[in-house]
């Protein structure tokens, strides 16, 4: 494959995995009112953040419902421009 298609290539997957990038934590509380979630996480690595317990905004109310206080969850973060944390995804941890 010649260089020109492959740096695309590269790029669009490192992108990709960036976005992806899952961090853990234990739920420790729910406010789905608010649509808020405070979770107890490990290094935020995408964000360069340590391990704390913080609330963060979630992108959208229907992931509250994947999870509930005490469960251990995989979640991906994002900031915003405003510099609002936003949680994009949870997933079931281990
Ligand atoms: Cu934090």
């Amino acid at each position: 494959m010649n260089k020109l298609l492959l740096t695309p290539l590269l790029l669009a997957f490192s992108m990709a995995a960036h976005a992806a990038e899952m961090t853990s934590g234990e739920v420790r509380k729910i406010d789905a009112g608010a649509k808020k979630i405070t979770i107890k996480h490990g290094e935020i690595k995408n964000l360069d953040m340590p391990p704390m317990t913080m609330v963060f905004q979630v992108k959208d109310a229907a992931l509250l419902n994947k999870a509930k206080a005490g469960d251990k969850v995989q979640f991906s973060v994002e900031r915003t421009a405003e510099g609002a944390f936003v949680v994009t995804d949870i997933q079931p941890g281990k």
